[in-house]
């Protein structure tokens, strides 16, 4: 760390400037063949302003500890999980097979790809996911008759087609979307495709399990409800990054990408390891995870990243707004 910060420290006086912390960012931020990615300067000045907790303009030695330790280290060496989510048969071939949905896309073709990562890049753990449903689930349109809808439903029960959003009855009402009937517990259609890789050591997380509420996020059910273990289990192994792909890209894929960043990670979807229900809604999976300063990348981009070879600036930034949050929280909890 010391020998770091006098590297950068150009002009010797003990403090890194703007300039010389640019110098660490273009030192960071590049790819495997050394190529700078651009940082605007914008983001440069607010992630130095993080730093420069003392707001003098410089970041001195004590400052570079924060910056070093919970900053520098991760992007260099991330710790990386693979979420593969629900790659299950019923969405492949089954009952909800999502080449019948809108976009018309192939999930078969996400197996090669998912395959290719698996045993090329050294992830420091793997995780799968399965969609699990009881037979009774509140978003099977088989089981409309099951459960009274609200007054607002803009959808009757007479009148409900597949891929339909309804109102339940309920406190609070439940809006749900409609499906087919998939993925029920211990049938065919809810194992994972047949040459999807499973790797020794992987976890697995089931969700969607309760009756009345559905969970599209591997995170939590869609009412925020109750979660799974998969938020312990990823603190366990002191993960900073998250990779995620699977089936399908605009519902659980995205689901999952969106609390995975909300709850702090810098999260990477895998866009050639994905395939949706719906053109319009894919696009707005994507546009809200570069909102939310996560990142979409091809798999082949992947192995180097989780080397630290190749290092984003966005990821970078995203993990510098979180310290941001946690400095101002421990700043609260002084104060009380
Ligand atoms: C999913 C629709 C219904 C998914 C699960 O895994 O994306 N989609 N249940
Ligand atoms: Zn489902």
């Amino acid at each position: 760390m010391d020998a770091c910060f006098s590297a950068f420290d150009d002009d010797g006086d003990g403090f890194l400037n703007i300039h010389e912390f640019d110098s660490i960012c273009k030192g960071l931020f590049r790819n495997d063949r050394g190529i700078v990615y651009s940082l605007d300067a914008d983001r440069l000045e607010h992630i130095f302003s993080i730093f420069d907790t003392k707001k003098d303009g410089l970041i001195d030695r004590q400052e570079f500890v924060l910056c070093w330790d919970k900053w520098i280290k991760t992007i260099v060496r991330p710790v990386s999980v693979f979420l593969i989510i629900d790659v299950q048969n019923d969405f492949i071939s089954g009952t909800l097979n999502i080449s019948n949905c809108s976009a018309q896309q192939n999930g078969l073709e996400v197996i090669e790809p998912i395959n290719q990562l698996l045993d090329t890049v050294n992830f420091d753990s793997v995780f799968y996911s399965y969609d699990w449903h009881p037979t009774d689930h509140i978003s099977f349109i088989e089981n409309l008759s099951l459960r009274k809808l609200d007054s607002s439903s803009p959808v009757s029960a007479e009148d409900a087609k597949p891929f339909d959003t309804v109102v339940f009855e309920g406190c609070p009402k439940i809006k749900q979307r409609l499906w087919p009937k998939h993925c029920i517990q211990d049938s065919w259609g809810a194992q994972l495709y047949k040459d999807l890789k499973v790797v020794d050591n992987a976890m697995k997380i089931y969700k969607g399990t309760v009756s009345d509420v559905d969970s599209y996020s591997v995170f939590w059910d869609n009412k925020k409800l109750s979660e799974t273990t998969l938020c312990n289990q990823l603190a366990n192994l002191n993960i900073t990054d998250i990779y995620v792909c699977g089936l399908a890209y605009d519902v659980c894929v995205g689901a999952t990408a969106a609390d995975a960043l909300s709850i702090g990670y810098r999260t990477i979807l895998i866009d050639d390891c994905c395939r949706g229900v719906d053109v319009d809604d894919i696009n707005l999976t994507k546009n809200s995870v570069i909102k939310n300063h996560g990142v979409i990348v091809q798999s082949h981009e992947v192995k180097a990243m989780v080397e630290g070879r190749d290092r984003r600036p966005e990821l970078g930034y995203k993990l510098a707004l979180e310290l941001e949050k946690s400095i101002q929280n421990s700043k609260v909890k002084h104060i009380k």
